[in-house]
């Protein structure tokens, strides 16, 4: 051992002799140290503190999009916007079916009032919208006519075989049929062209055999007889009246 090491050693004795005898620190041996092999690195320490006080700004990357806030929880609300625009003027759609409907009702009170008016007469019978009507009363072709128009209606004429025998059970139900009533058809404008109270062509007829015949030149009106058959004979002789009107 040569003098330098042999130095050291007795130093460092000393030093560890101190300490287990006097229980004391270690005194303060200035020991001659010699270079030796490099020790293992040391742990690394506690992470630093947060850099909010670094002098160094930079700005860190923008975070993700946080979730989205509970809906319960509403702002208050905001202020009132400026008044819109004048809309389009409405249909009225209920209106109009009121108005649709106080027609309705119009019409129904029309149709009873008709109804209770045929109702009224002695005799009536109803066949579809038609209604047949007659209390017994007598009088010549025109006044007939009068007579019918007065309650909205017309003197009676068959226009088909259906209403020509509801007429005739009308006729003999009534006890009319041996005074063979008027029915609505002449030929007093224009002879052998029978038309009916509008002046209209006929376009159902149910004349007896041989009539009309314009006896003597004196018919020109039309009746209808016990069998359902028609007749024709003056225009100034009386004979039941019989109306009829159309109720829809
Ligand atoms: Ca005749």
């Amino acid at each position: 051992m040569q003098l330098f090491e042999l130095k050291i050693f007795i130093c460092i004795l000393l030093k560890k002799q101190s300490h287990i005898h006097l229980g004391s620190e270690p005194q303060n041996l200035n020991c001659p140290a010699y270079g030796g092999v490099p020790g293992t690195p040391g742990h690394n320490g506690l992470p630093g503190r947060d850099g909010r006080d670094s002098k160094d700004e930079a700005i860190g990357p923008k975070g993700e999009k946080g979730e989205p806030g509970l809906l319960s929880v509403q702002g208050p609300p905001g202020k009132a916007g400026p008044p819109g625009p004048a809309g389009e003027k409405g249909t009225f759609r209920s209106t109009s079916v009121l108005e649709s409907l106080k027609s309705e009702i119009q019409q129904l009170k029309a149709k009873i009032v008709m109804i209770e008016k045929v109702a009224s007469f002695s005799h009536f019978r109803q066949v579809e919208q038609k209604y047949y009507f007659t209390d017994g009363v007598e009088g010549t072709f025109s006044q007939g006519l009068k007579y019918c128009k007065g309650f909205g209606g017309i003197m009676f004429l068959p226009r088909s075989f259906i209403e020509n025998k509801a007429f005739l059970k009308l006729v003999v139900s009534s006890g009319l049929s041996s005074k063979k009533p008027y029915i609505g058809v002449s030929d007093r404008e224009t002879e052998g062209r029978f038309v009916d109270p509008e002046g209209k062509q006929l376009t159902f007829t149910n004349w007896g055999l041989g009539q009309p015949d314009d006896y003597k030149g004196l018919q020109d009106c039309g009746t209808i007889t016990d069998s359902g058959l028609w007749d024709d004979v003056g225009c100034n002789g009386l004979h039941p009246i019989i109306c009829e009107i159309e109720i829809r």
